[in-house]
């Protein structure tokens, strides 16, 4: 790294601020919560490039009680105040008060920009309704005060001062951001994964919201953060290490590699990946190199020791299942890709993280033999499992494939269309409900699959297991897109997917089977949106003759106020169960789609999710039941 003297001189002057202030989201993404929280990335960034050029240590983080105003404060060198030639200004001046200043100081060290990141303090200051920046340096504290980002004077020399450092209070600007609330726990987040990734640097954030002080310092780096992420997924006894200590990796050579690897003994592949600090949840180039440079390493240790298994050949998902892994790399020109902007996409990465990561791994496995044995135990586990898998799932298939829809599960009633976008599958708990939805749905479109008795918890069951289950087959048949690592979502023989159970603690529990068997064996189906989970109303309103149906307390309300004024008395009964429906009142209410609600299945946090689902479905039965019936009531189910 260079370093540089940075003076007033070394600012490229480039434009004012009005442009930021007109169209916001070119800046920062938009106005929403994304774009608000952007302000926060950005002056931390600061901060945090100050501390990897090794001038700083220390980053305090203050959510004031407001919630709706940050300090951000270092222990680096100070911003610069002196005195710009050309402009007469303040080098701070220029630098929160011209967009796309920059310094000399970028030469030579990784920004943090990437895509919409790096922006400047400009931008946030832009759009703040107020900003104070204050330095301490030279023996003095400096103060200059900002609104809506013009300077309400010059850099003021305020009372001496010890030591050195920068502080920057901004509070966002709300003729600009609609909410200008942050999200403690999305600050809190952020700022505990730059503890990881820089590591030894000293991280505080203090919460006067919640009253909640965090301090993150991770001597042990990206090794902390896996270790984190291995107990978090271990908290339900599956998912442990198959070795204790993780092959690490740092490197230097034109990109910066820092990696940390384990094997588990999860059933998938887990890794976390960051480009110059920035999350990349799609993953990318530097990803996809780590998984060639791991494979192909593994793959020359089995041979050079003659490990490969007799009867099954070992594929390069055999190899990843189980692997949790946390890569951060440092470019010194990200690309990034795809909707949301968090893909890598240059292509030399690559080979870089390849080469880098093939020899290494190598090393590290000749080295320590026991736990490369460990290993490569696991990974021909994987192979052996997924051959007993697939053995299973083709014999389900078959049953489907060979005789077409005559081996449809004979308590299917399918609908008579044919065009999958068209048709909707509704699997409904108990026959009686079964009886009413078969009579009140839309024969052309709608399929009925009643579901007997209780489904099998498939959250320790292998796929084997699974498949004996004949609730469970039936699924699987009628779906027609196969299972497990064979599954194709092209195949789905409906549009949709929902699941109908009744509102009250044994439909929760059965929808929670359900979701969890679909998240586990066929999750592509939720990825795709094809999974949904019906609403049946909660309470019925009869005022005189007629029946009015709610969906929910804010719709019961409404029903009240409308109909609820004239002579007759309403009478609420919370509804019993979906038997109980006539199966006209069930096609209004719940099937009907110009009338119905449903609720998308999506996955929010994979790692969360994964906790959860193990948490809930792996011992404690009692919780099941809240896990469904609190998210009720969102848009969108979190599973
Ligand atoms: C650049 O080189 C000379 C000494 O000052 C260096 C510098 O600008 N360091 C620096 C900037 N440290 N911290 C910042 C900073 C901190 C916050 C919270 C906000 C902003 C915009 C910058």
């Amino acid at each position: 790294m260079t370093t540089t003297t940075y003076s007033a001189k070394d600012i490229t002057v480039l434009e004012g601020l009005e442009p930021v202030r007109k169209r916001p989201g070119m800046y920062i993404g938009g106005v929403g919560s994304s774009g608000l929280h952007h302000l926060v990335w950005e002056i931390v960034d600061n901060s945090v490039d100050e501390a990897m050029n090794g001038h700083a240590s220390l980053i305090e983080v203050t959510l004031h009680a407001d919630g709706t105003s940050i300090t951000v404060s270092d222990n680096g060198r100070g911003m610069p105040v002196d005195v710009h030639p050309k402009t007469k200004k303040s080098a701070l001046e220029t630098i929160f008060c011209v967009l796309h200043a920059g310094g000399k100081f970028d030469h030579g060290s990784y920004k943090t920009s990437g895509g919409l990141h790096g922006v400047g303090a400009s931008v946030v200051n832009a759009l703040s309704k107020d900003l104070v920046a204050t330095i301490k340096k030279d023996g003095h504290t400096w103060e200059q005060r900002f609104k809506q980002g013009k300077p309400q004077g010059p850099v003021k020399k305020l009372e001496p001062a010890r030591g050195t450092g920068s502080t920057v209070y901004f509070h966002p600007d709300p003729t600009i951001f609609p909410k200008t609330e942050f999200d403690p726990n999305l600050i809190r987040e952020r700022l505990e994964v730059a503890s990881y990734i820089h590591r030894g640097l000293k991280v505080t954030f203090n919460d006067e919201v919640n009253k909640q002080k965090y301090n993150y310092h991770h001597e042990e780096g990206l090794t902390a953060f896996l270790k984190k992420i291995v107990g978090d997924r271990t908290a339900s006894g599956a998912n442990k290490a198959v070795h204790e200590l993780p092959f690490t990796l740092t490197k230097e050579n034109g990109v910066k590699i820092d990696l940390a690897v384990q094997w588990t003994e999860a059933t998938d592949e887990f890794i976390k990946s960051y480009v110059n600090g920035i999350p990349t949840a799609s993953g990318g180039t530097h990803e996809n190199g780590l998984r060639a440079g791991l494979g192909k390493a593994v793959r020359n240790f089995i041979d050079t020791h003659n490990l490969a298994p007799k009867g099954v050949t070992l594929t390069a998902e055999d190899i990843r299942e189980g692997l949790t892994a946390v890569l951060s790399i440092f470019v010194p020109e990200p690309q990034f890709q795809g909707q949301t902007k968090d893909r890598l996409n240059n292509p030399e990465v690559l080979s870089m993280v390849d080469s880098a990561v093939r020899p290494a791994l190598e090393h590290w496995l000749n080295q320590s033999r026991t736990v490369a044995e460990s290993i490569i135990a696991r990974i021909v586990m994987a192979a052996r499992a997924r051959e007993a898998s697939r053995a299973a799932s083709a014999a389900v298939t078959r049953r489907s494939a060979t005789t077409g829809r005559n081996a449809l599960p004979g308590k299917l009633s399918d609908c008579n269309s044919r065009k999958v976008s068209d048709t909707e599958l509704f699997i409904v708990e108990g026959d009686s409900a079964g009886g009413s939805a078969k009579q009140g749905r839309d024969r052309e479109r709608q399929a009925i699959l009643p579901l007997r008795g209780k489904v099998l918890n498939t959250e320790q069951a292998s796929l084997a297991k699974v498949l004996e289950n004949k609730e469970l087959a039936d699924l699987v048949i009628a779906f027609g897109c196969g299972i497990g690592k064979e599954m194709d979502v092209t195949r789905l023989r409906y549009g949709k997917i929902i699941l109908l159970a009744d509102a009250d603690s044994d439909g929760n529990h059965i929808t929670t089977l359900l979701l969890t068997f679909i998240f586990r064996h066929m999750r592509p189906l939720i990825e795709a949106g094809r999974v949904f989970l019906a609403q049946p109303p909660l309470f019925r309103i009869d005022i005189g003759k007629v029946s009015h149906w709610a969906l929910d307390e804010a719709q019961r309300a409404q029903i009240l106020e409308k109909h609820g004024q004239g002579r007759s008395k309403p009478e609420i009964t919370r509804f019993k169960g979906l038997g109980e429906m006539m199966p006209a009142v069930l096609w209004e209410t719940t099937l009907n789609p110009k009338t119905r609600r449903l609720l998308r299945v999506e996955i929010a946090d994979m790692l969360q999710t994964d906790k959860i689902i193990q948490e809930l479905m792996g011992k404690d039965a009692g919780a099941r039941f809240t896990f469904i019936m609190d998210r009720a009531d969102q848009a969108d189910v979190d599973l």
